[in-house]
């Protein structure tokens, strides 16, 4: 592939040497390990819990925190690392995210000090797994309204209610469950093997297959009093773990449209129609032209960013900005590529309607299009407009 095909602007002369050198090394991570089974996987409706340690080595797991075990990296080598892994697959990238920038994010941002020895280190190697509990049936974009509570009993607590949509709780050694509390809303550490807890995979899914989504039920859930996560009362808490989601996503969601593009590109270079590549043809190079605009100015969004978060300056209404922007751009690069494609992007020997079925659970997930657009309009006007108050 020439340069300009690859990398239009040159924007690989923004990164370091440190940070090309671990591109590079979750890329062939990716090329070895996801990319030859990816599609056997997504049939299957398949998590490799297999690479779990090997994402834990390779320093994937809780990447952006310190101490503990865990690697210490940049946001924007955070953010490189999880553009490789969704162009591999967003269910992979999603187990990244759950892991490292909810669960631990939550255990390191407000946990106790024995709460961080007792299980940092092992999630940062991948001896344990994690999972954010915080979307419930009925809360979804709107967590305020959740009907999760947890009540003093003792010197302990006791906890009832759902959660929804929880990414790995069927396989997760520990739950981080927010519910309300007389002092607000906080969160808990639940062992998954606690009474009372049971996490079931919701299926069939037309979307993020390579990854396990899940209902938790919580019944009479006893936990010890330093259960609770000390340093967190009330959105704040879970709301800035999500900000730490929200920004990997912004990077991931153009390792996916990458990855759409090089396989449109590749097909159409091949593919004769009329005697001629479909590459020569002025709609498809139009069609990729097109993708490259914004796979470009998406990922520049994605840098500056985050340099932003590295620099300590990074406003949560700004990751609303690259997540609402990136994840749409990617789904339109996904669909277009699969229009190259013609019927063979129906098949999973191809990537771009995969991972355009993934996207829809990654604009839905962390915020969707909608809440991101209204962040958006509530830090340009200064109105709030996400609530139009009680129907009449
Ligand atoms: P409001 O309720 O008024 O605010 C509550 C408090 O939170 C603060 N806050 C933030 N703090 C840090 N970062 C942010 N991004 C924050 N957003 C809000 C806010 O300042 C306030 O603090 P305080 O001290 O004054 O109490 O909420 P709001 O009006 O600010 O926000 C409304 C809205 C709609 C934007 C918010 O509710 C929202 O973001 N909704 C979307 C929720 C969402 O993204 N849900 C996805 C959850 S992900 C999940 O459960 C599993 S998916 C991953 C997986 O497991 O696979």
């Amino acid at each position: 592939m020439n340069d300009l095909a690859h990398d239009y602007l040159g924007l690989d002369s923004l990164l370091s040497p440190g940070e090309l050198e671990l591109r590079a090394r979750v890329r062939s991570f990716v090329d070895e390990r996801i990319r030859p089974n990816i599609a056997e996987w997504y049939e299957a409706a398949y998590f490799p819990r297999e690479l779990v340690k090997e994402m834990g080595a390779l320093g994937l797991l809780g990447m952006h925190l310190t101490g503990y075990g865990c690697p210490g990296r940049s946001a924007v080598e955070y953010g490189l690392a999880a553009m490789e892994l969704e162009a591999g697959d967003s269910g992979l990238r999603t187990f990244v995210s759950v892991q490292g920038s909810l669960a631990m994010s939550a255990i390191a941002k407000f946990g106790s000090e024995d709460q961080k020895q007792r299980w940092l280190p092992g999630m940062a190697a991948g001896d344990l797994i994690g999972c954010f509990g915080l979307t419930e049936p009925t809360a979804g974009s709107d967590p305020a309204s959740m009907l999760t509570h947890a009540v003093r009993d003792g010197s302990g607590w006791v906890l009832n209610g759902a959660k929804r949509w929880i990414g790995l709780a069927s396989i997760a050694d520990v739950a981080v469950i927010w519910a309300k509390t007389d002092e607000g809303i906080r969160g808990f550490l639940v062992p998954t093997t606690t009474p009372g807890f049971t996490a079931t995979t919701i299926e069939p899914k037309l979307s993020m297959r390579a990854s396990i989504q899940c209902d938790i039920t919580l019944t009479d859930v006893r936990l010890p009093s330093d259960a609770a996560l000390p340093g967190a009362t009330g959105l704040r808490g879970p709301f800035a773990c999500l900000n730490e989601a929200r920004y990997g996503i912004m990077w991931g969601a153009m390792g996916a449209a990458r990855d759409a593009y090089e396989d449109a590109r590749a097909y159409a270079l091949q593919r004769r129609q009329f005697d001629t590549p479909i590459a020569a043809f002025q709609l498809t190079q139009q069609k990729l032209v097109d993708m490259v605009l914004e796979i470009q100015k998406g990922l520049l969004v994605a840098l500056h960013t985050g340099r932003l978060k590295d620099a300590g300056t990074l406003r949560p209404e700004q990751i609303s900005f690259g997540k609402l922007n990136n994840v749409r751009s990617a789904i339109a690069v996904c669909r277009e590529a699969r229009t190259i494609l013609g019927g063979n992007g129906m098949t999973l020997d191809h990537s771009p309607l995969r991972h355009a079925n993934n996207l829809e659970s990654v604009r839905t997930y962390e915020g969707t299009d909608e809440i991101h657009t209204l962040i958006m309009g509530r830090a340009i006007t200064g109105i709030p407009a996400f609530s139009p108050g009680p129907a009449s």
